[in-house]
């Protein structure tokens, strides 16, 4: 791949397409200067020429656009830092295998959706039977007792249950983020778990949802970050190579 520029009309024309929206009015005579501070605002995020496609008024106080236009900046493929799985992809089976040979019972899992948050959709993708994209959630897992709280748990709530289920891993989703309400909830979670257990008890913990970024676990005192697209077996796997290969505190 090398050295790349967008591609929109033709190859390396560095055409780019941008949505987003401003607090102005852009009904009937105001719909020419919304257009303009749309341009400007491309134009200043490097956009040459800066081509409004669409403008829709969204009420008296709201414009959304997209704009189509042509940046000037390479992509350099050999710098680009991703997180790898650093971990095997098991079927179910050898997962099952694999926590009974290390732990000689079943590997409990905790989870739900904490703070205000009720997209549970998420969640149960990872955890219910039914799972998500034709694997088969945690729930079907012979070796896996799976505790699943649903929507808007309380950390303190968590936290309790966690320890009454003896839970090796808390899974935990959030997909709301506004005002940054997934980081500061993971925050407060991961604090909370170091709180209340010894460092060598503490369940595994695990966050989840569409907007993390997966290279944040350490900032946000987490274990391990997981993004969109995500499938059950990754997790079982990644669960399965955490704690079978620690042995887990009994
Ligand atoms: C369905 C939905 C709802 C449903 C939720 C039903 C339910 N039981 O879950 C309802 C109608 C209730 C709802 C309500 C609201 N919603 Co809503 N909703 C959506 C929608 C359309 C789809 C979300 C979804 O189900 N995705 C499918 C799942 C499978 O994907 P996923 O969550 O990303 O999960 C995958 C991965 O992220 C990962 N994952 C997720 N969690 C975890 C956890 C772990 C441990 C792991 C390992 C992996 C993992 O694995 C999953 C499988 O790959 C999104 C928009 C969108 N298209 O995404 C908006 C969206 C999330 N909602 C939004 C909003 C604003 C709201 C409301 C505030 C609206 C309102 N004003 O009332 C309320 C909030 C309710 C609340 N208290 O939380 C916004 C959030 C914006 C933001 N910046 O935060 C979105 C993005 C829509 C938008 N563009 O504005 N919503």
């Amino acid at each position: 791949m090398g050295i790349i520029r967008p591609y929109g009309d033709t190859t390396g024309d560095g055409m780019v397409q941008l949505s987003f929206t401003l607090p102005v009015n852009g009904e009937g005579q105001n719909l020419k200067l919304a257009e303009g501070a749309a341009a400007q605002l491309a134009h200043k995020m490097g956009m040459d020429p800066a081509l409004v496609v669409h403008a829709k008024p969204m009420g008296p106080d709201f414009t959304f656009f997209v704009v189509y236009g042509r940046v000037h900046h390479l992509v350099d493929t050999s710098t680009v830092e991703v997180v790898e799985r650093d971990y095997p992809l098991l079927t179910p089976k050898e997962a099952n295998a694999a926590i009974k040979r290390a732990l000689r019972r079943r590997l409990v899992v905790v989870g739900g959706c904490i703070g205000t948050d009720a997209h549970t959709v998420g969640i149960d993708a990872i955890l219910n039977i039914k799972g998500f994209a034709g694997e088969k959630g945690l729930e079907y897992y012979r070796e896996l007792k799976v505790v699943n709280l649903g929507a808007q748990v309380s950390v303190p709530q968590l936290v309790e249950r966690a320890r009454a289920e003896n839970a090796d891993a808390v899974l935990v989703s959030q997909v709301v983020t506004q005002r940054d309400a997934h980081l500061l909830n993971t925050r407060e979670m991961a604090a909370a778990f170091r709180e209340a257990y010894p460092s060598d008890r503490r369940p595994l913990l695990v966050v989840g949802g569409p907007r993390f970024d997966e290279s944040m676990a350490d900032e946000l005192g987490v274990d391990r970050v997981f993004v969109r697209g995500t499938t059950p077996a990754e997790v079982a796997s990644f669960l399965v190579h955490r704690l079978a290969r620690k042995g887990v505190a009994a």
